[in-house]
């Protein structure tokens, strides 16, 4: 079967799929550093200055900056860093150390099931994401349940079937309006009887904001850890890279009151401010376990760090 996603062994796949998915980042940096990339001389504070506000416009943010340049400029004090060549390097070598500092890109997943909850502000994709991952882990011989607990938004859980379908996994649903921690009980009870490795629930979207909505899905988490005490449950907040800092600041609230484990970053085909994943690293210490790069079912890339870093700075 032709794969969809390419595995981590198929390196150049995934790295050729990352290069086209930071594309639009990777132009605007690099049409911003080229002066900076190809000095010939040793580089010097004002190079360091073009660089940080560099930085700052692809959505790296303000604090992450300063902290790499901070390094940068030590080292440009010893008079160490020669040339531009030498200052690519030692930027990818501080972006994957921030990347680095928190844990790994995808768990082994050990659990019967494991639980995904998809959560996130309206519209960010968490219902496609939900689609791209039942076949996603399909593909890596998994039985997958998918569970429509966004009983709120008319139509979303026709929208869930449509994936279900693509991606010919089962789904497990409640009428609109109805409880959501309902929804998933039944499809606790279902991934139970038929021994399902992974159940990907798909919820409403909702403002961090709204605490209501937020006790919600704290219920929709308690349910899940008292039905199933053997599953384990991960929560990934789906976060859209288009809306950049933005984004980030809605994420700083979700996780303190939704116990997020991970970040999906959808869109990251449609912005060049690709820069966010490396603000998410560092200010919510939270892995990216997956981004979004476009509409359809294969659109979806394991997050790795080296990729990244490599696709950005290519050269
Ligand atoms: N280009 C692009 N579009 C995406 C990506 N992920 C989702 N979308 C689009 O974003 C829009 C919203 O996606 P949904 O999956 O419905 O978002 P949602 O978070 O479930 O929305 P609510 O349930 O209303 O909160 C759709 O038009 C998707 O096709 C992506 O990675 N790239
Ligand atoms: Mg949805």
């Amino acid at each position: 079967m032709l794969s969809l996603f390419g595995t981590p062994e198929q390196k150049p796949g995934l790295l050729d799929r990352m290069k086209q998915a930071v594309a639009r980042t990777r132009d605007s940096l690099q049409e911003r550093m080229d002066d900076l990339l190809t000095l010939a001389r040793p580089v010097d504070e004002a190079a360091l200055e073009e660089l940080e506000a560099t930085l700052i416009a692809s959505d790296i943010g303000v604090g992450t900056s300063q902290e790499i340049l901070g390094h940068l400029r030590q080292q440009a004090s010893r008079q160490q860093i020669r040339d531009g060549a030498e200052l690519r390097h030692l930027l990818k070598i501080e972006l994957l150390r921030i990347l680095d500092s928190v844990p790994p890109r995808e768990q082994v997943f050990t659990a019967n099931p494991e639980i995904i909850l998809m959560v996130g502000v309206n519209g960010t994709g968490k219902t496609t994401t939900t689609g791209k991952l039942a076949a996603y882990f399909c593909e890596q011989g998994k039985s997958v349940l998918l569970c429509a607990a966004d009983t709120f938004r008319a139509a979303a859980i026709e929208q869930l079937e449509v994936w279900a379908q693509r991606s010919g996994v089962d789904m497990v649903r409640t009428r609109q309006g109805g409880d959501p921690s309902a929804a998933l009980f039944d499809a606790l009870q279902a991934a139970k009887t038929r021994n399902i490795d992974v159940l990907v629930v798909d919820t409403a979207g909702r403002l961090h904001t709204k605490n209501n909505l937020m006790a919600e899905l704290d219920k929709i988490r308690r349910t899940a850890q008292r039905v199933a005490p053997d599953a384990h449950v991960q929560t990934l907040l789906v976060m859209d890279a288009t809306t950049g800092q933005n984004g980030l600041q809605q994420a700083r609230l979700f996780t303190q009151a939704a116990a997020v484990s991970g970040i999906v970053l959808t869109k990251l085909d449609g912005t060049a401010k690709g820069g966010i994943v490396v603000a998410i690293a560092r200010e919510l210490q939270l892995p990216v376990r997956y981004v979004g790069v476009g509409e359809q079912m294969g659109d979806l890339i394991p997050f790795e760090s080296s990729a990244f870093v490599d696709s950005l700075l290519e050269g």
